[in-house]
């Protein structure tokens, strides 16, 4: 919920457009601010022209008040505690109380005016990524504008031209900014509403994290070897759901500001790119996919029908961008014999995780874990773990859901007959663990090694 820290509500905010005149206009709108992480429901226009409004992953729409037929928005760049999922909290920076910022939404021919009040101990500016305006509008610290020092309040001035999926960050000290979780989406909806209407309009962004286990903060001179994949900076099981209605027209608005690609891909549905942060698609021009590759400091929308009902899989197809901490820096020891193994690293490092001799999946990794980090692949289903993280959801398609219910709907019911199973009457056995086995002696105790019993902890 928003919270009320002497601020005006969505209800108070949205349509307000009593104010004028040079005294009140010269006041700043109040900044709302957010204190969860989950999923807020869609803010519906309550002036100007209709639109549906977005869906965030957990996150929300800021909301807006006129000022004459000016748009005023209130950004606050400012520190924020950021949970990731359940057991994982990290210091970022952000926008009015959560990283990512909330997701501004506007429509094309809009007038925005946008106040940005900075709270960090550095300057920032904010560059509106994709929007077509006048130079001095575009954010870029030194270039098109004084840098926003702390504790000052600058504002953005100009005309939505164009209908489309856009982003929001710093164009100041990018590198640390951006590796503190500085960024958000920005819609602006099309003037007239039967321009490729949708249903279902979901929106997030993507953006990465090294973050060693046990610590609070994320290391930001890092620009490769990241060990949380986030979308809105949450990491599965942390991500929303995408509860859908069965027929429903969805539309997905993906944003990367991360260090690398990310294909994102949808189960059991085609799917086709619509929209980026250049402008929409011809739908002549669009062709059927289940992958989309998102590029760095790019924005892919991809349109479906969900014609198919249950629960798909939705998620990055980089398999490391599906883990969460410390998958990484682990030796392949599939056929090796663990028992030795263990020993003979337990003693060297005792905090340090070895792989199972048969793979990775879930009970075959043990280890303590320390404080405030999270297992590489967990969450379950019901039909047992599902050994994923990062960058994973689900896409849960459901007859008769209601037009603004995003709840969760729970676990698929599945038509008795349609669900894979195991076949009875035919029995292989499984390969003996001489098969496995490397060419050596492992039964030969290894010098100087002694048992190390770890508390059993599962990963
Ligand atoms: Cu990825």
């Amino acid at each position: 919920m928003l919270s009320r820290r002497g601020f005006l509500g969505t209800a108070a905010l949205v349509g307000v457009s009593t104010v004028s005149g040079r005294a009140q206009a010269a006041t700043i709108p109040e900044a709302p601010i957010m204190d969860k992480a989950t999923m807020q429901p869609p803010l519906h226009p309550t002036s100007g022209p209709d639109y549906r409004p977005v869906v965030t992953l957990n996150g929300w729409s800021l909301p807006w008040r006129m000022n004459g037929d000016w748009k005023e928005f209130h950004l606050v760049a400012e520190p924020v505690v950021r949970e990731f999922a359940d057991g994982m909290k990290v210091n970022l920076w952000g926008y009015n109380g959560q990283a990512p910022g909330p997701t501004i939404e506007a429509v094309e021919g809009d007038k925005v005016r946008i106040f940005v009040t900075n709270k960090l101990p550095e300057h920032t500016t904010v560059h509106w990524h994709g929007m077509i305006l006048p130079n001095g509008m575009d954010g870029v610290g030194g270039l098109t504008q004084p840098h926003i020092t702390p504790g000052k309040t600058f504002v953005y001035e100009f005309v939505l031209k164009k209908s489309g999926t856009f982003m929001y960050h710093p164009h100041s000290d990018e590198m640390v900014q951006m590796a503190m979780g500085m960024m958000g989406m920005f819609v602006v909806h099309p003037r007239d509403p039967s321009f490729r209407p949708v249903d279902r309009d979901f929106v997030f962004i993507m953006s990465t994290y090294l973050i060693d286990p046990g610590t609070y903060l994320p290391k930001v001179n890092e620009m490769t070897d990241f060990n949380m994949w986030t979308w809105n900076s949450r990491v599965f099981p942390g991500i929303d759901p995408l509860p859908i209605r069965l027929g429903d027209k969805v539309r997905v608005r993906i944003g990367n500001l991360t260090m690398t690609n990310h294909p994102i891909h949808a189960h059991g549905h085609d799917i086709r790119v619509s929209c980026t942060d250049g402008g929409w698609i011809p739908e002549t021009a669009q062709w059927p996919e289940t992958t989309i590759d998102v590029p760095v400091g790019a924005i892919r929308a991809f349109d479906m029908v969900a014609d198919n009902p249950g629960d798909w899989a939705f998620h990055c197809h980089k398999s490391h961008h599906t883990m969460n901490a410390m998958g990484h820096d682990v030796r392949n020891l599939i056929g090796v014999s663990r028992k030795d193994l263990a020993k003979a690293v337990g003693k060297l490092a005792p905090d340090a995780m070895v792989m199972g001799e048969t793979g990775m999946a879930m009970g075959e990794m043990e280890m303590p874990a320390p404080d405030n980090t999270l297992p590489m692949m967990t969450g379950s289903g019901q039909f047992g773990p599902i050994e994923m993280g990062g960058m994973f959801t689900v896409m849960k398609i459901r007859e008769g859901l209601g037009r603004d219910d995003y709840s969760d709907p729970g676990p698929y019911k599945f038509p008795e007959g349609t669900v894979a199973h195991e076949v009875a009457s035919v029995s292989v056995p499984p390969p003996s663990s001489a098969q496995t086995k490397p060419p050596m002696d492992s039964k030969r105790p290894m010098k100087g090694m002694k048992h190390n019993h770890t508390d059993g902890r599962k990963m």
